[in-house]
């Protein structure tokens, strides 16, 4: 067990909190704002704890994700550095399915290009042309952020232990493998229900989605950690992410990945 820390704040407590903001729909302050010992490294154990607590109710772990790969993201956060976190299986909506927003505080949707991997990967030392010749199929998905911090208000500790933010993904029906695509300029078009409100090619995670997927087995191999073969990879918003509002679509228009889209009911 953590030892306890400023004002009674103890790792278990900062995962106990947002996974009750999480289940009861209501979001809160920065945690930071009470417990400013909460640095990067003690947001991942809370990060982990977080989820740990998830699969003791039955949930399975099925992937990972990066948060704030793009500069979109990270210039409207304020925050200039990537993060990971993890994906469970109460967390896919089926192709067609809407998003249930009773379920939600505040959701918006993003881009993303999504991975699935055919093999584990485990950093250190992972590039991106030994990340790539890990992923078995490429898909056009959309992530519903959800955080549960009021206004998305939050520093790099707060959004890593409320594991960046993670509700809800998509994936589309179109799969390819990585070669049979250019991933850097694969294009994703963002409409609202019919208007176009964004777009970006995949250059804008990272430089190039398999750089993310690189950062991600490193970042987890620092902890002990890697991705395993079968596995979801979100490699990271390509815009920014936009408000999904009661009977509204987002839909995302991929160059060779197809359309995905998701109403709010
Ligand atoms: O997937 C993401 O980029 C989310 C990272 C967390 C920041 C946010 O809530 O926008
Ligand atoms: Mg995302």
């Amino acid at each position: 067990m953590t030892a306890p820390t400023q004002a009674g704040w103890t790792l278990e407590r900062v995962a106990d909190e947002l996974l009750a903001a999480e289940a009861e729909r209501r979001d809160r302050g920065p945690i930071t704002d009470e417990f400013p010992g909460l640095d990067l490294a003690s947001a991942y154990a809370a990060q982990d704890l977080l989820v740990e607590r998830k699969l003791a109710t039955g949930e399975q772990l099925i992937g990972a994700k990066l948060g704030l790969t793009s500069e979109a993201k990270q210039r409207r956060m304020g925050i200039d550095a990537p993060l990971t976190a993890w994906l469970t299986d109460a967390m896919p909506i089926p192709a067609g399915e809407p998003a249930l927003l009773g379920e939600l505080i505040h959701p918006r949707v993003e881009p993303e290009i999504v991975f699935v991997l055919g093999e584990d990967l485990a950093g250190p030392g992972v590039t991106a042309e030994r990340a790539l010749a890990a992923v078995d199929r490429v898909y056009g998905g959309y992530e519903i952020i959800d955080s549960r911090y009021r206004d998305f208000k939050f520093t790099l500790p707060d959004v890593v232990a409320d594991n960046a933010s993670s509700a809800r993904f998509g994936m589309g029906a179109v799969e390819l493998r990585p070669d049979e695509l250019d991933l850097a300029a694969e294009e994703a078009i963002v409409e609202v229900d019919g208007t176009e409100v964004d777009r970006a090619t995949g250059a804008a995670v990272q430089g190039h989605p398999a750089e993310a997927l690189a950062l991600a087995a490193n970042a987890l191999g620092q902890r002990g950690r890697s991705l395993k073969a079968g596995w979801v990879v979100l490699t990271g918003g390509m815009t920014d992410a936009v408000f999904l509002h009661p009977g509204s679509t987002v839909t995302v228009r991929f160059t060779n990945l197809g359309t995905v889209s998701v109403k709010g009911v």
